[in-house]
């Protein structure tokens, strides 16, 4: 098989990579792990930004998002027992976020690439990465006890922080940064009423905990517990009462419960590989950089990275340059290391940290007042929330 861009991962970052260039004519494959239905199975980012409905308007697949997704203009913050909000669509100039679920992003892109036509192989097996480094890239997976090999001009790794493509680049090549919090979040999924219109961001004696949705039906809720802890060991009940305890006593009383539909945990973690371009393989998404989602940036700036990268590539094959592909790495890194320091930083300020005792838990009291009291911190607040604007090549 021949393409001009091989893609890695079927992700959001693959899919929207893939339906990014195919608007403007460029032929790709995407080579996918999983099956189609676990990838659907993944519960994860709820909240895009401005700049990522652009890049699905751009993909033409936001009709869905547009009308099911929910406009937020506004997050709450709970600490010391009460509720302060944040105004993000005043704070920011009229800016706002979309409430709508990875999941559903990922459904309406695969759909737009089976109406297109274009090659996705799921199930693929042993994937790996051939002469990136030369001028004639291969990708090789094995398949139904057969193994294939796909010709490409340039590859695209959008497989994840688990995949093979950054693992196949020299480790001489590659730096790493990793900071690892000892805390995971434990997260439910219920077909209940949100407890509230906006999200709730809580700092609290017991626990960070994130009051989030997917609809007007569909509740999504987290609780910080520590990084030992197994799902197997939280009933749903023990997660209600878990959750019930660290809100106020407002939301408490308007709380909904209800069977969990998912239940998982997940660890934090912030992690960046530096450069993100290697010879004809380009890094994007999660397999380029993790952030902790406190600050709902991951799904955000993996669609950043794959805005860049197709624009990148359309003016390679429209202005035999490449100008653009040498620019990438820098571009997306700038934009990347901003959005790690808003998520470390909005994770320091809402969890717990035991090894930090009470002079931490002082400080961060301390600043959550300031935050909500101060017009200027508030509004670095909602500009780095709703996203901070992409740059031009
Ligand atoms: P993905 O989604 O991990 O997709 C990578 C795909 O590559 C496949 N793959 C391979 N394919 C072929 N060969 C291999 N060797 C392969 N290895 C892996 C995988 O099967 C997979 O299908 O990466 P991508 O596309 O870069 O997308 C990134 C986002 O998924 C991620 O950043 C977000 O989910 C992070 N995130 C959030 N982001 C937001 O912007 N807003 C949020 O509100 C938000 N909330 C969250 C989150 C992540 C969470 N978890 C579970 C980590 C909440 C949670 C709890
Ligand atoms: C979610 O709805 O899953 C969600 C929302 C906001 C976050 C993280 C996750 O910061």
């Amino acid at each position: 098989m021949r393409t001009q861009i091989a893609i890695i991962g079927a992700g959001p970052s693959g899919l929207l990579l893939g339906q990014l260039l195919h608007q403007a004519g460029i032929d790709n494959v995407v080579v996918e792990r999983q099956t189609g239905d676990y990838v659907l199975g993944r519960i994860r980012a709820g909240v895009l930004e401005q700049v990522t409905m652009d890049l699905l308007a751009r993909a033409g697949v936001d009709a869905r998002a547009k009308a099911e997704g929910l406009p937020h203009h506004g997050i709450e913050l709970l600490f010391q027992g009460a509720r302060h909000r944040i105004d993000l669509h005043g704070l920011s100039g009229g800016k706002q976020v979309t409430v709508y679920g990875q999941t559903e992003v990922t459904r309406d892109l695969m759909e737009a690439r089976t109406a297109a036509g274009l090659t996705t192989v799921y199930g693929a097996a042993n994937v790996s990465l051939h002469d990136f480094d030369g001028s004639a890239p291969r990708v090789r997976y094995e398949k139904d006890g057969a193994t294939h090999e796909i010709e490409c001009d340039f590859i695209a790794g959008c497989d994840g922080y688990h995949g093979v493509s950054r693992a196949s680049v020299p480790a001489q090549a590659i730096h790493l940064h990793e900071k690892v919090y000892p805390f995971g979040w434990l997260g439910v999924l219920a077909d209940v009423p949100p407890v509230s219109d906006e999200l709730i961001y809580c700092n609290t004696q017991r626990g960070f905990a994130l009051c989030s949705m997917r609809s007007h039906t569909r509740s999504r809720y987290y609780v910080q517990v520590p990084l030992e802890e197994r799902v197997e060991n939280w009933s749903d009940e023990a997660f209600w009462n878990e959750l019930r305890a660290r809100l106020d006593p407002e939301a408490r009383e308007r709380l909904v419960t209800g069977p969990s539909l998912e239940k998982s945990i997940a660890p934090l973690r912030s992690f960046v590989a530096e450069p993100m371009r290697f010879g004809r393989l380009f890094l994007a998404g999660d397999a380029a950089h993790i952030v902790p989602p406190t600050g709902a940036k991951g799904l955000n700036l993996a669609a950043g990275d794959v805005g860049y990268l197709s624009e990148a590539f359309i003016r390679h094959y429209a202005e035999r340059s490449t100008a653009a592909l040498d620019r990438y790495s820098e571009l997306c890194l700038r934009r990347v290391w901003k959005a790690e320091r808003f998520s470390w930083w909005f994770t320091s300020l809402m969890h717990r940290f035991p090894a930090e005792g009470e002079f931490g838990q002082k400080i961060q009291e301390a600043e959550l007042d300031y935050l909500v009291h101060s017009k200027a911190a508030s509004t670095s607040l909602a500009e780095n929330y709703v996203g901070l604007p992409m740059e031009s090549f």
